[in-house]
């Protein structure tokens, strides 16, 4: 494979990542480049083999969406609606508490629970939906509230990011997802998510969260109007947030799906863009542990050979999923751990059970 790699003009940085060097971003701009696609996959895959072994991740998780009544209304997102829209949702603390009652003979250790940027609930409300998961399942983990949504909860409790953060842990949030990063540049933020917190934020956000001992996950919503140097410059920000707090967890490539948004003329991602992104994130991100590749969104069987380009997880059993599937996807909106656990064996990897913050649970 050595020969190989050297041949599709990677000689350079296969001496850095066997070195363990940080790459630059024209290194990342030649891997985004690249054609030959398995030349990359094998770059990346030095680094997962190297940071996890022969271990690749799934969780026994359970989504819920809340509320998908926003007032952002970015126009890549089919889920997030205007209060009058027809499509327009939201739960009370009763019924978050229902979907938690039915789910309780299932081994579920992390709720994962976001929700729209609502203009009416009030700040009693996230707290209640905490307290209330907690007082049904008291073991389980809630990974909750985007940076996004808990900038609008400080703004809606009146007090700082950390002590707003302080208040959510005190009633039982556990860490924070990565959902929107989507492209920190202001010119993407600007044409496609305009009321969106500026990047700039959402880091301030991660960090104070980091500080506050909450781990946090990372994500990039790509494949719409991002150029590569804003993808790249997306990566390195988030390389740079991490070498400060090393606070993150997990990095999610978000396949961003076009059906039912404002942004619609676009086509979906293909195979082969989704797998680059995972494989130039997982050499890119060289201080985040782990990469996932989220099946919701380029399907499990991509995300099965993912775990060969650079992924070392795949999310979870999911149970119940909104955003993408408002957007057209055509997965399923959960799988079993049965076939989660196939899936990772069969792609020579050690199918590993773990809990929000990658403790092992159970090996197969
Ligand atoms: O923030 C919205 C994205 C995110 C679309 O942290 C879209 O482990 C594709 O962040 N096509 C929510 N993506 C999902 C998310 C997530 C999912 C799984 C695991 C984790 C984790 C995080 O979905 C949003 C936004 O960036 N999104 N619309 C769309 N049409």
């Amino acid at each position: 494979m050595d020969a190989f790699v050297h041949e599709a003009g990677f000689g350079d940085i296969l001496d850095k990542v066997r070195a363990g060097e940080r790459l630059s971003l024209d290194d990342g701009r030649r891997l985004y480049a690249t054609a030959n696609i398995l030349a990359l996959g094998w770059l990346a895959d030095i680094v997962r083999q190297r940071k996890n072994g022969n271990r690749a991740y799934f969780i026994y998780n359970q989504h819920i969406n809340y509320s998908n009544i926003c007032t952002n209304l970015c126009k890549f997102c089919a889920f997030g609606k205007d209060k009058t829209s027809a499509q327009a949702y939201e739960m009370d603390v009763d019924e978050v508490r229902r979907k938690v009652s039915e789910r309780l003979d299932e081994p579920i250790n992390e709720i994962h629970m976001v929700g729209g940027l609502h203009p009416d609930l009030p700040y009693s409300y996230y707290l209640d939906l905490l307290r209330a998961i907690k007082e049904i399942r008291p073991e389980v983990h809630i990974q909750a509230f985007t940076c996004v949504e808990i900038h609008h909860l400080a703004g809606l409790a009146g007090k700082s990011v950390g002590e707003t953060l302080e208040e959510l842990k005190e009633a039982g949030l556990g860490s924070l997802p990565g959902g929107g990063a989507e492209v920190f540049n202001p010119r993407v933020r600007k044409l496609t998510c305009e009321r969106k917190l500026p990047g700039e934020d959402w880091i301030e956000v991660a960090k104070t969260a980091h500080r506050h001992g909450l781990r946090t996950n990372a994500t990039m919503l790509y494949g719409h109007i991002e150029t590569i140097d804003e993808r790249l410059e997306h990566l390195d920000i988030l390389r740079r947030t991490q070498d400060e707090t090393g606070g993150f967890l997990a990095f999610i490539p978000l396949a961003f799906h076009p059906k039912n948004t404002q942004m619609a003329e676009h086509s979906g991602t293909t195979g082969i863009e989704d797998l680059r992104n995972i494989a130039v994130a997982r050499l890119m991100l060289d201080n985040f542990p782990h990469i996932k590749a989220y099946w919701v969104m380029i399907g499990p069987k991509l995300a099965q050979i993912a775990l060969s380009f650079g992924a070392d997880d795949m999310d979870g059993t999911v149970k119940e999923e909104v955003i993408t599937h408002m957007a057209g996807a055509e997965t399923e909106q959960a799988l079993g751990h049965k076939t989660l656990i196939r899936l990772i064996r069969e792609a020579g990897r050690e199918p590993i059970e773990r809990d929000t913050l990658y403790n092992v649970l159970r090996t197969y």
